[in-house]
């Protein structure tokens, strides 16, 4: 039994997010830790809601409250989003809570303490008219590199550029408006990134099973002559920074949100007895941690977070694989929270059931270059891989037995050699679609899943239990009870992508383990079990995305 930690990406508490941000991360990451549990593996599967910095701020006064209490309220909308959405997170936790206070001071302290953080003055944008300093987001202007007149201060989001907010050309605060902006100068704290070069490089030189667009990514920022990194910022919202004349700062968000993960290890073991955060963190050689993140974040997963682990001097766990992901564009643009462009997670989920969405954007995951969500496109596959080819196939079989077999799985005959042919091709699969999963290659488990779907249903096109009954019932009840079999195999092999679906079909034949295992051992006694067992009637599976209801979708989301 491997133990694997799993993290996503935090999502900003800002807003709802859109499918872009659920494929970027959070769902991949749910997919794998529902497969890793269902092979056996010991689990932990963390997020949280990235809760400090411009994002939260900027958030509430949009929304016109306290940013605490706009943080409480966008944390609880996110969280049940994305329960609805069937994430298995472990714990979803905050970046706001005291564990991660805590624990981003006691890093401060540490890299302190081993000369890497050093005191120096650094210019920053300052507006008279909102008498403060505007740090990150609260500058907006024109990207100096590509020109994009929507960028901000810290990042454009055309060229994917990170940035300072004095870069901006035709710099305007994001408050008032105020273009009259001066810069002032402020002291600040810096990580010393420079001195960790080597130690990083030789870190990332030790992973494998990286994306190679990830390792190029990482190794092009370690390369470019690793900058130091200003750790601090003239914010009120955060957490303090334990220093003499540091009053009234805090540290950046991207310093505290990936200590998060840890933290919300922390908040999650401290919610229940007998669990040690420390098993996962600290010392824990024998655990395998992956992260799941946007291609946005890759630097700082690859760089600035290692920057803090390893500069700390002590034994904490880093990520062994990162898995980034391109973008999911929409209908041929981007999807912009700012413009409310594209579909958002509420909106999908007033429309459609989870698992639909699940099912296309893993099938689709942008792993190797950047994938379109069309409506169109959307429609037509789920109707054929849900509905034409799993729904079918498990109506199908199940409506026979009820027809024939008063809805039990049928007794009698002995599997022979179109059984045998399937268990052995089954079990090549079944291989193949475990290898997938634990390489992180979501496209090809979502293909090789279908492919064992198509299999199933040539199996029972080929031997035909409607015409056999007629003049052999011996050969009807075992491919009867075979392709009732057949239905429970896909469903589990499918559940970690489309849970709801999945338990549907396994409760209908009477399979309720919350976690249907992994199948193992010799397939052929596992399709010729069960007789006797009644068969739930199941409606059907999935419902077609009809013409209307895909003209509403684009109507409603825009194209
Ligand atoms: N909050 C997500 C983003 O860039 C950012 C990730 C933090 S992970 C520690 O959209
Ligand atoms: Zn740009």
């Amino acid at each position: 039994m491997a133990k694997i930690l799993i993290t996503s990406a935090l999502p900003y508490v800002n807003g709802v997010k859109h499918l872009g941000n659920l494929i970027g991360s959070l769902l991949p990451a749910d997919v794998h830790a529902r497969f890793r549990r269902q092979a056996g593996d010991d689990v932990l599967f963390i997020c949280a809601t990235d809760e400090h910095g411009t994002p939260a701020e900027l958030g509430a006064i949009e929304a016109g409250q306290d940013v605490r209490a706009y943080c409480d309220a966008q944390h609880a909308v996110q969280a049940d989003i994305y329960r609805r959405f069937g994430l298995s997170f472990d714990h979803f936790g905050r970046t706001s809570s005291p564990h991660n206070h805590a624990l981003t001071q006691h890093f401060y302290r540490r890299l302190d303490a081993a000369g890497l953080i050093e005191e120096h003055t650094s210019r920053q944008v300052f507006s008279p008219a909102d008498r403060r300093f505007l740090p990150d987001r609260y500058v907006l202007g024109t990207c100096p590199h590509c020109g994009d007149a929507s960028a901000r201060g810290d990042q454009c989001d055309q060229c994917g550029t990170l940035l300072d907010p004095p870069d901006l050309i035709d710099p305007r605060s994001a408050l008032s408006g105020d273009r009259a902006l001066e810069i002032r100068d402020s002291r600040h704290l810096f990580l010393r990134q420079s001195q960790l070069v080597e130690k990083i490089g030789a870190w990332i030189n030790r992973r494998t099973g990286w994306p190679p667009f990830v390792v190029s990514t990482a190794r092009s920022w370690l390369n470019a002559e690793l900058r130091d990194r200003c750790i601090t910022r003239d914010l009120a919202w955060g957490i303090t920074v334990p220093r003499d004349n540091f009053e009234g700062k805090v540290f950046y968000v991207w310093f505290d949100a990936p200590i998060g993960y840890i933290a919300a290890t922390q908040e999650w073991a401290a919610a229940a007895p007998g669990r040690d955060w420390r098993d996962w963190w600290w010392q824990a050689d024998e655990v395998s941690y992956i992260q799941f993140l946007g291609k946005d974040n890759i630097p700082f997963h690859t760089v600035s977070f290692p920057a803090t682990l390893l500069g700390s001097g002590e034994p904490w766990t880093t990520a062994d694989v990162i898995k980034g992901f391109h973008w999911l564009t929409y209908e041929g643009g981007k999807f912009s929270t700012s413009r409310k462009r594209g579909i958002f997670t509420d909106a999908a989920l007033e429309e459609l059931p989870a698992d639909l969405w699940r099912w296309w954007l893993i099938a689709n995951a942008p792993e190797s270059a950047d994938t379109d969500f069309s409506v169109a496109r959307f429609a037509a596959d789920v109707n054929k891989d849900l509905a034409d080819i799993f729904g079918n196939l498990a109506n199908r079989i199940i409506s026979f037995a009820h027809l024939v077999y008063d809805g039990c799985i049928p007794d009698g005959g002995v599997p022979g050699d179109a059984e045998r042919q399937l268990a052995h091709d089954l079990e090549q699969r079944v291989a193949t679609l475990h290898r997938h999963h634990t390489a992180l290659e979501f496209r090809t488990a979502a293909a090789t899943t279908r492919a064992i779907w198509d299999d199933a249903n040539a199996y029972l096109q080929h031997t035909a239990p409607w015409t056999a009954i007629k003049s052999d019932p011996d050969r009807a009840a075992v491919v009867t009870r075979t392709g009732l079999n057949l239905v429970a195999l896909c469903a589990a092999l499918a559940w970690s992508i489309v849970p709801n679906l999945a338990a549907r079909v396994l409760s209908a034949l009477g399979r309720d383990d919350v976690i249907p295992r992994w199948p193992n051992g010799p397939l052929l006694p596992q399709l010729n079990t069960g007789a006797g067992t009644p068969v739930a009637r199941l409606g059907p599976l999935v419902e077609k995305i009809t013409p209307e209801k895909a003209d509403h979708l684009t109507r409603r989301f825009g194209a």
